[in-house]
C-alpha cells in the first residue's frame, strides 16, 4: 500500500493515475493497489490525469480517490477499515472509515463513465456499499440481503455501473447501518457533467463535505453507537470547529458548496454576507425556475444540497448550521440553567468538601471559553476557536468562508484573518448614555393591566427532571 504523497509523485508506479499503457496485463488483471490517506488536511483538487476533463472539487478536510484506467473503465479501490480520525487538534476518535480516513475519499467521475469499484472489507463485521442517488442496475445498489450477499471480513466485492446522471451523491454501507454510520462510514461522490450542461454552471470553486454526528464521551475515543438523537459532536467530514478548515476563495469567484446529511436530524445551513441559490439536490440539478435567493437552507436526513453564490463581499464570513446546539462540542446537556442564580454562599460550603468545585453558567455560558476547568484528555473544549478579536465561542458545525481580493485563482491556502478597512468594524460607544424612557414612565400607564394583583407576582417554576432528548 502506498500513501497518497508517494502515489502522486509517481513513486508507487502501479496504481491509478499513472498511464495505463506502462502497466502490464497481469498487473491490470489484479486488484488496484489501494491508496491511503494518513492526514485529515484539506487536499488540493485532484486534476484528472486520465479520462474526460472536468473541474475537480475540494473536499473539506478530505481528499479525492485516484483511479486507474483499465480498458476504458475507471477503477477505484475502497478499503473499509477501522481508522483513527483527528476530529480537531488534540482530539482523536477511533472510527470506521475507508482508506485511512472517515469519511472515505471523494469519488469523482464524469457523466457516462463506466466505473468499477473494488471494495475490500477489513472491518470485524460484514459490510456493503450503497451508492446513494445513482441510476444503476439493481444488483449494484448495495443493499445487503436484498440485492447482494454481505461482504464478509477479509473479502473483496466488485461494483460496476455507468455514472448516468451528473450531480451530487454519496456512498455509505447498507449493512448494520446504525453501527456503521455511527462509526463514520460514508463518503462523497460527484459525477461531473460531460461538456456544457444547461442546468450546471461552471464555477471557480467547488467544495464538498458530509454532515455527520458522533456521541463520544469526553475523555474517550470510540462513539457510542446506540445513541439515537442526543449526539454530542456535530461534525463536517468528521471534524469539529475549530478543526474544520476555512473555505478560501477569491473575490468575485463563483462558488459552489455541496453537502449531504447523514446524521439523525436536519441542519439549516446558514451563510453570512451573501445570498445563495440551491442549484441541485441528490436528485440532480434543479430547474432554474425553482431557484430563489436565501441565506439558510435546511438539509433533511439523507438529503444533499448544492448551493451557489458569487463571493463579492470581502471578509471572513461565518458559515454554519443554525441550530445553536450544533455549533457546540461535547458537553452534558443535563446541566441546569443557572443564569441569575447567586451561588456565593453555596460555593463556600462545597469547596470545603470539594476544593476544585467550580460554578458555571451564572452569567450565561460564555465563561466556559475562558475558565480554567480541567477537561479530560482527548477532548475538545465545548466551544472556542480563537479569532482576531477573541474567542469565537463556537464548536461543531461551524467554519468560515474567507473572501479575499488577493487570493490567486486556484489557490486554496488559508489567507489568515481579514484586515478590515479602517472604520468598518463595530466599536465601543464612549459618549454619554442618556437614561431611556421606560414603560413605567409612559407605555404601561397608557395601557394598564386589568384586574392587576395587589402585589407583583413572582413565578417559581420547577421543571420535572427528565432526560433531555431531541434537537
Ligand atoms: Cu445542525
Amino acid at each position: 500500500m502506498t500513501n497518497r504523497r508517494n502515489f502522486l509523485s509517481g513513486a508507487g508506479a502501479i496504481t491509478g493515475a499513472v498511464a495505463a499503457a506502462s502497466v502490464s496485463k497481469a498487473a491490470m488483471a489484479a486488484l488496484p493497489e489501494p491508496v491511503l490517506q494518513a492526514r485529515p488536511d484539506t487536499m488540493p483538487p485532484l486534476a484528472p490525469a486520465s479520462g474526460r476533463p472536468y473541474n475537480p472539487v475540494v473536499t473539506l478536510n478530505g481528499w479525492t480517490l485516484p483511479w486507474r484506467m483499465n480498458n476504458g473503465v475507471k477503477e477505484f479501490h475502497l478499503v473499509a477499515e477501522p481508522v483513527v480520525r483527528e476530529m480537531a487538534p488534540g482530539f482523536k476518535a477511533h472510527l470506521w472509515g475507508y482508506n485511512g480516513q472517515s469519511p472515505g475519499p471523494t469519488i469523482e467521475v464524469v457523466e457516462g463513465d463506466r466505473v468499477r469499484i473494488f471494495v475490500t472489507n477489513k472491518l470485524p463485521e460484514h459490510t456493503s456499499i450503497h451508492w446513494h442517488g445513482q441510476r444503476l442496475p439493481n444488483g449494484m445498489d448495495g443493499v445487503t440481503g436484498l440485492t447482494q450477499p454481505a461482504i464478509q471480513p477479509g473479502k473483496t466485492f466488485v461494483y460496476e455501473f455507468v455514472a448516468r446522471r451528473p450531480g451530487t451523491f454519496m456512498y455509505h454501507p447498507h449493512a448494520d447501518e446504525m453501527t456503521q454510520m455511527a462509526m463514520g462510514m460514508m463518503g462523497f461522490w460527484v459525477t461531473h457533467p460531460r461538456g456544457k450542461h444547461p442546468l450546471i454552471d461552471e464555477v471557480d470553486r467547488d467544495f464538498v463535505f458530509l454532515l455527520n454526528a458522533y456521541d463520544i464521551e469526553p475523555g474517550s475515543a470510540t462513539p457510542k453507537i446506540m445513541t439515537m438523537l442526543d449526539f454530542n459532536l456535530w461534525s463536517w467530514n468528521s471534524r469539529v470547529f475549530p478543526g474544520i478548515d476555512s473555505l478560501n476563495v477569491r473575490l468575485n469567484d463563483k462558488v459552489r458548496i455541496r453537502f449531504g446529511n447523514l446524521t439523525m436530524t436536519n441542519h439549516p445551513m446558514h451563510l453570512h454576507g451573501h445570498e445563495f441559490v440551491v442549484t441541485g439536490t441528490d436528485g440532480g440539478p434543479t430547474p432554474r425556475s425553482t431557484r430563489w435567493h436565501e441565506v439558510t437552507t435546511d438539509v433533511a436526513v439523507g438529503q444533499m444540497r448544492q448551493i451557489e453564490f458569487v463571493a463579492d463581499e470581502e471578509g471572513d464570513w461565518a458559515f454554519h448550521c443554525h441550530k445553536s446546539h450544533h455549533t457546540m462540542n461535547a458537553m452534558g446537556h443535563d446541566v441546569p440553567t443557572m443564569i441569575g442564580v447567586d451561588h456565593r454562599d453555596m460555593v463556600k460550603k462545597i469547596t470545603k468538601l470539594v476544593p476544585d468545585y467550580m460554578v458555571m453558567g451564572e452569567r450565561g455560558m460564555a465563561d466556559m471559553t475562558e475558565m480554567e476547568m480541567p477537561i479530560p484528555d482527548n477532548t475538545v473544549p465545548m466551544m472556542g476557536g480563537q479569532g482576531p478579536f477573541g474567542s469565537v465561542e463556537m464548536g461543531g458545525m461551524f467554519s468560515v468562508v474567507k473572501v479575499r481580493r488577493g487570493q490567486k485563482p486556484g489557490d486554496y491556502s488559508n489567507p489568515g484573518w481579514f484586515r478590515h478597512p479602517q472604520g468598518t468594524v463595530a466599536y465601543e460607544f464612549e459618549g454619554q448614555r442618556p437614561e431611556p424612557p421606560r414603560s413605567r414612565s409612559a407605555g404601561a400607564a397608557g395601557m394598564p393591566a386589568r384586574d392587576k394583583s395587589a402585589s407583583d407576582l413572582e413565578v417559581r417554576i420547577r421543571k420535572p427532571a427528565g432526560r433531555h432528548s431531541g434537537h
